[in-house]
């Protein structure tokens, strides 16, 4: 059995940022435990054609790393990745974490006040490891939502989903379908419809799709931002309060995004002109209520005459085609299903195991998703999980959100630290209360009111993914580590000694 002050699973965005927190406030006994083989969680996943950040460059990353080489306003994935890579590198993030390394279960124990964390790998086989704290950096976008579709698994041809995508699979000149209408599915269609024969799209709900802003900067902007002191910190603050100000509509007057229902028509209008696609693509839900869409190449790729939009619902799949609810089978080569991920129903919440004995994934199921600031949750002592319920956002940088936790992650590690503090769990009642104001300030808003169904709902229809508001609120709210908050147990009245820890 190893012994960690901190173990941190997953080494994504937030797990990365973890780790770096833990460095820079002199806690380095921790190891970052992920099941792939590289940094990046979702950079490092989603790997299809045409995957790219919605987020501007310059405000989807680390505060304390801006990079002034993103060649573009919104970068692809492999730069991102790279971006990643290159933090990781300077922060000596390798040396701490094991790749190729699943989690297959991490539970508290009361008597030793410590997680007790399995893990499984190829190279070391099955091992456990005794951690005082665990920051749970598993990321909501990481397992993906096969669709329970009748017959699917027979199907003969190619079939690999949008996060996984099978590079080994040429779809030049097939057949190819595509189930869904998302983020990724909207990133998909115009690399495919470029190369494929011919194209299905099954679309379940039409999306608002938006133009999108993007260009290369040019040798200029790059000098500027390497060399003019504040000017892309400047940009990167300019980038972040417009994209606050899209917020206020969002929770509390979705009426005052209505002039983007204009800009989304004109989209469409401007990209197809069959007006029978054109009504088919046409959202008929408040904008705002799914996730707003960017892109200039997805319309004029849904209007191309290879490419047709299904919308009659898919009744069952069969070895070498789809048949939809009205008879219709439709051949294809391939299927890429771009149906999304486990947000509120992750299989990560079943490997972590509270204080009573429940999983993660059995208390949510019973009591509806809920943390406290998003990262700490009752029943579950000394526990921090990154982009918790309620963190969440449809209109700006998760990093920003990222970095509001790791500010209360450094707090709460120092507070402990200084109180001599062995235990913590915040209490019942304070995350009760929390998860009704946060319940109470959504009741206003656009994914409520907008007329749609979305996966930032849980089974109980209640918003547990989404923060309600401006972000600058929630870096408030997590400024500082609120003690009082939180049950404690002090080094002297533990169960056990304490063991011998440099750190604490
Ligand atoms: O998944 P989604 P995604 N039959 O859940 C449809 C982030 N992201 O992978 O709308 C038919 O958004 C479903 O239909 P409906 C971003 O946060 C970020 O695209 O539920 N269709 C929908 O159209 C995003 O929100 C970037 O009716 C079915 C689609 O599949 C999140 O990832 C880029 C179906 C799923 O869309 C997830 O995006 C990409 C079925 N059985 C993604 N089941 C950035 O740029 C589902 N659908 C940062």
């Amino acid at each position: 059995m190893n012994d960690v002050k901190v173990a941190v699973v997953g080494a994504g965005f937030s797990g990365m940022g973890a780790a770096i927190t833990l460095r820079q406030n002199g806690f380095d006994d921790f190891v970052v435990l992920d099941r792939g083989s590289d940094f990046g969680g979702t950079w490092r996943d989603n790997t299809y054609p045409g995957a790219a950040c919605d987020v501007p460059s310059h405000l989807y990353s680390y505060s304390f790393e801006l990079n002034p080489e993103w060649s573009r306003s919104f970068s692809k994935q492999a730069e991102i990745h790279a971006y990643i890579n290159r933090v990781a590198d300077k922060y000596d993030l390798h040396s701490r974490t094991r790749f190729r390394t699943e989690v297959t279960d991490a539970r508290w124990d009361e008597d030793q006040n410590r997680w007790i964390i399995s893990t499984d790998s190829e190279t070391d086989g099955a091992q456990q490891i005794r951690a005082e704290i665990l920051v749970g950096a598993i990321g909501p976008l990481c397992e993906p939502r096969l669709p329970d579709i009748e017959g699917i698994e027979g199907f003969e041809g190619a079939i690999f989903h949008s996060a996984r995508w099978d590079h080994e699979t040429d779809l030049t000149g097939k057949r190819v379908a595509v189930i869904g209408t998302g983020a990724s599915a909207i990133q998909i269609i115009p690399e495919l419809a470029a190369k494929v024969g011919h194209m299905d799209v099954y679309q379940r709900t039409a999306p608002w799709v938006l133009p999108r802003a993007d260009r290369e900067y040019t040798a200029l902007e790059h000098w500027i931002f390497k060399n003019v002191p504040g000017a892309q910190r400047l940009s990167r603050t300019g980038i972040y309060l417009a994209h606050e100000l899209v917020s206020y509509g969002l929770t509390h007057r979705p009426d005052v995004l209505r002039p983007a229902h204009a800009i989304g028509r004109a989209n469409i209008r401007r990209g197809i002109a069959d007006p029978v696609k054109r009504k088919k693509v046409t959202p008929q839900f408040k904008v705002g209520c799914k996730r707003i869409l960017l892109s200039n190449t997805y319309y004029p790729a849904l209007g191309q005459d290879n490419v047709d939009v299904v919308t009659d619902g898919i009744a069952k799949v069969t070895p070498t085609g789809i048949v939809t609810k009205d008879g219709t089978e439709r051949e294809i080569d391939a299927i890429v299903v771009a149906t999304g991920f486990h947000v509120t129903d992750s299989p990560g919440f079943e490997h972590i195991v509270g204080k009573d004995g429940e999983s993660l994934a059995q208390v949510w199921d019973r009591d509806g998703m809920a943390a406290y600031k998003g990262s700490t949750i009752h029943g579950f002592p000394n526990m921090f999980l990154m982009i918790g319920p309620a963190t969440g956002l449809g209109h700006t940088s998760m990093v920003f959100m990222i970095e509001s936790q790791l500010n209360y992650l450094a707090d709460w590690l120092k507070t402990v630290q200084r109180n001599d503090i062995t235990r913590t769990e915040v209490r019942a009642d304070v995350q009760r209360e929390y998860n009704r104001e946060v319940q109470s300030t959504l009741e206003t808003s656009v994914w409520e009111n907008g007329g749609c169904s979305s996966w930032y709902k849980d089974k109980f229809g209640n918003i547990t993914t989404l923060w309600p508001g401006f972000t600058f609120n929630y870096r408030k709210a997590t400024k500082n580590f609120d003690l009082a908050a939180y049950e404690t147990q002090r080094a002297e009245s533990a169960r056990r000694p304490e063991p011998q820890s440099a750190s604490v």
